[in-house]
């Protein structure tokens, strides 16, 4: 790079894709800009960039957040992230397995997972974040919060101050995009009364976001989705990465590729015979094995495929 070169590439951050451009906010001067890319260009929030003369060039990610959508499309949800905070709500309820799905993914992509229950403030909370701490209390952190008293803020606030990035994902309605702005109270993100009949929360929120806490810290609202499908993760990796299943890493199965059906020297059978691990974290996982291995069968019968037409 020339002296020149140097003078005129500007570094800053994607802090919004808008589909056709994004929008960058520049480290030296605090301000932001808006530089056109290619739909589809690969960029997403969270991205490091350099710009130099409108040409925007994305640097190597030290992280990133990927998801499959339901017609096995790969979806990048965030960039350079060190956590994922898995937002669910009483009303709508997360699709089953989203919650194991999603810690899963950060788990794999190295990244530190937290549930929060939102819209504490409802009544029916109270017996829906009993579910949630029985189920995950001992796997990672879980917190409590209404974006409409503001109860349990706070302690999100305190959470981030290390100077952490994080990404909201959950389905639509949950109430990601009203925290955030309980949390900034400069910004204001559109936000969605549930549908009443069908008690689903309405598409709002269309790009991802990325605002910074006065605290410190990081946080980006992305648009909500359903169906977080595992990319990138063998059958094997899935209960290295399980929540429930800490327990079992401790010592290992008999065999290295077990999957923990009816293979002897299991050490995962053994702890749900002990009741260690709950029936219900071994029933979930053995539905995601299911899901995992049905999908890998098709992606070896479509490449089978491919290989035979060339
Ligand atoms: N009772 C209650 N309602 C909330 C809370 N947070 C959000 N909502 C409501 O839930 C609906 C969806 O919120 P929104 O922030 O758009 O959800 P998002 O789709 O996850 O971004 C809106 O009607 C909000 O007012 C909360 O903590 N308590
Ligand atoms: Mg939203």
């Amino acid at each position: 790079m020339t002296e020149q070169d140097r003078k005129t590439t500007e570094h800053g951050v994607i802090v919004a894709h808008l589909g056709v451009a994004v929008e960058v906010l520049f480290d030296a001067n605090r301000q932001r800009g808006i530089i056109r890319v290619k739909r589809n260009s690969g960029h997403v929030v969270g991205d490091r960039v350099t710009v130099k003369d409108e040409i925007l060039t994305r640097l190597p990610r030290r992280s990133e957040l990927n998801r499959l959508d339901t017609r096995g499309g790969r979806h990048t949800v965030g960039a350079n992230l060190d956590t994922i905070c898995v937002v669910v709500s009483c009303e709508p309820l997360p699709p089953p397995g989203f919650i194991d799905r999603a810690i899963v993914t950060a788990r794999m992509a190295g990244l530190q997972p937290v549930v929060l229950v939102n819209k504490y403030d409802l009544p029916a909370s109270k017996q829906y974040e009993e579910e949630i701490y029985s189920t995950y209390q001992n796997s990672l952190p879980l917190f409590t919060t209404s974006a409409i008293s503001g109860n349990g803020l706070d302690t999100i606030r305190d959470f981030f101050r290390q100077g952490l990035r994080g990404i909201f994902v959950g389905p639509t309605g949950v109430g990601k995009s009203s925290l955030l702005n309980s949390l900034c109270p400069s910004i204001s993100l559109q936000t969605g009364p549930l549908n009443e009949s069908k008690k689903r929360g309405r598409h709002t929120t269309t790009v991802s976001t990325l605002h910074s806490l006065e605290g410190g810290g990081e946080l980006i609202d992305s648009p909500g989705f359903n169906d977080f499908g595992l990319v990138d993760i063998s059958v094997t990796d899935l209960a290295f990465h399980f929540p429930g299943f800490e327990k079992a890493t401790e010592q290992p199965c008999k065999f290295r590729d077990c999957l923990h059906r009816s293979e002897p020297g299991c050490q995962i059978t053994h702890l749900v015979s002990e009741q260690l691990i709950s029936e219900e974290r071994y029933i979930t996982y053995a539905e995601i094995l299911h899901e995992l291995e049905a999908m890998e069968t098709e992606l070896r019968y479509r490449e089978k495929n491919k290989r035979r037409k060339k």
